[in-house]
């Protein structure tokens, strides 16, 4: 029996309850905190039985109402794993309580999931090779046109103005009058570059919002696809919780915006960042191939890069002048340096 250091730590008990509520009596043999998000903390864990999972422990403050998240959790499992259907890409299937919810509240008010590890796979943290951006596009286009498919009506909105744009512009705005950590000064650069980025962007912007279907992604980074660790293949569409109405143009930007950096989304050097355009145009490539825009949406794709950079840009300086209270950080200056980042990427991206 492997005995990891994790499952040693305080949080090894809790999720051994986490998968006793799931009736899954086994006890885990090993644990290991995955990185990656910035809000939800999540864990896979194995069990003596062979069974294996990955449990997150949710952010009731960023998602408000996790019963709404959970209904839409339902509907998106119901569709992509419906009869024996074979899909190209899928999502992985949510462990069952008892009484068939699918969130877990232990004793002290946390609120947990569960779903089964998608076998062999890995997320693909960063897009390394053109033929990588194909096939991670590709799997997120497929993911929004299988949501084509989703009857009973729209998914509730689990964030309310999740990618308003103009909305976001107006929060940076709050945070630098209500400069809560005493940063406003400081970064007087970054502001004014913000605003007048959002200045030009703010009519693309509300161009491809009004293209809202149904439901897409709405967080399409590239981290949140997983891939066969043999083949590379992709396997499945993870954080899975803004799954909701909202614009295929936004999920493509978002692959884009994160994607195409030949830096990590944080680097403290923005100034070097070069685009790696053949990687934008896999990535534009790979989602038309799975996914069909109408005429007005193929006129809006250059803007989608730009107006999703300046978009997380906006929320991480305006989270940096809060002091930090939605995005994780792990070091001072963190989301400053990955608001930078984002300016830069518009900017390069505005240049083509
Ligand atoms: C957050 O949880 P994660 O890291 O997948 C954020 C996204 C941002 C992203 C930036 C619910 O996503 O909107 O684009 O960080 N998710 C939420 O990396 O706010
Ligand atoms: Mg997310």
């Amino acid at each position: 029996m492997v005995a990891t250091a994790a499952v040693e730590s305080a949080s090894s008990e809790r999720l051994r309850d986490v998968l006793r509520a799931y009736q899954i009596g086994s006890g885990i043999t090993e644990a290991t905190p995955l990185a990656g998000g910035h809000i939800h903390r999540t864990w896979s864990a194995k069990t003596a039985d062979g069974g294996a999972y990955v449990i997150q422990e949710l952010n009731g403050q960023v998602f408000g109402d996790l019963s709404v998240c959970e209904e839409n959790l339902r509907r998106i499992d119901d569709l992509f794993h419906a009869g024996d259907q074979h899909r190209e890409i899928t999502v992985p299937k949510h462990l069952r309580t008892r009484r068939d919810g699918l969130h877990v509240l232990l004793p002290d008010g946390s609120v947990w999931r569960a779903t089964v590890l998608v076998e062999g796979s890995i997320a693909p943290h960063d897009v390394a090779t053109i033929a990588d951006a194909g096939v991670v596009a590709r799997a997120f286009g497929s993911f929004a046109s299988t949501l084509r498919s989703l009857r009973g009506g729209p998914l509730r909105e689990t964030i309310p103005r999740f990618h308003d744009f103009r909305w976001r512009v107006e929060q940076l705005g709050e945070a630098r009058r209500a400069d809560r950590a005493g940063r406003a000064t400081s970064v007087a650069d970054e502001l004014s570059h913000a605003r007048a980025l959002a200045d030009e962007l703010v009519e693309p912007a509300r161009s491809i919002a009004a293209n809202t279907t149904h439901a897409v992604h709405n967080d399409a980074k590239v981290a949140n696809l997983l891939c066969d660790r043999a083949t590379g293949a992709a396997r499945a569409v993870v954080d899975l919780d803004t799954t909701m109405p909202g614009s295929a143009l936004v999920d493509l930007g978002e692959l884009i915006r994160s994607g195409a950096a030949d830096r990590a989304e944080d680097a403290r050097d923005p100034e070097h960042m070069e685009v790696r355009w053949p990687v934008v145009d896999a990535l534009v490539g790979g989602f038309r191939d799975a996914y069909e825009f109408s005429p007005a949406e193929v006129c809006l794709i250059r803007y989608a890069g730009p107006v999703l950079a300046v978009e997380n840009g906006v929320r991480f300086l305006a989270d940096h002048l809060n002091g930090d209270t939605y995005f994780r950080v792990d070091r001072p200056g963190q989301n400053l340096d990955r608001a930078r980042m984002q300016f830069r990427m518009a900017v390069e991206l505005l240049r083509s």
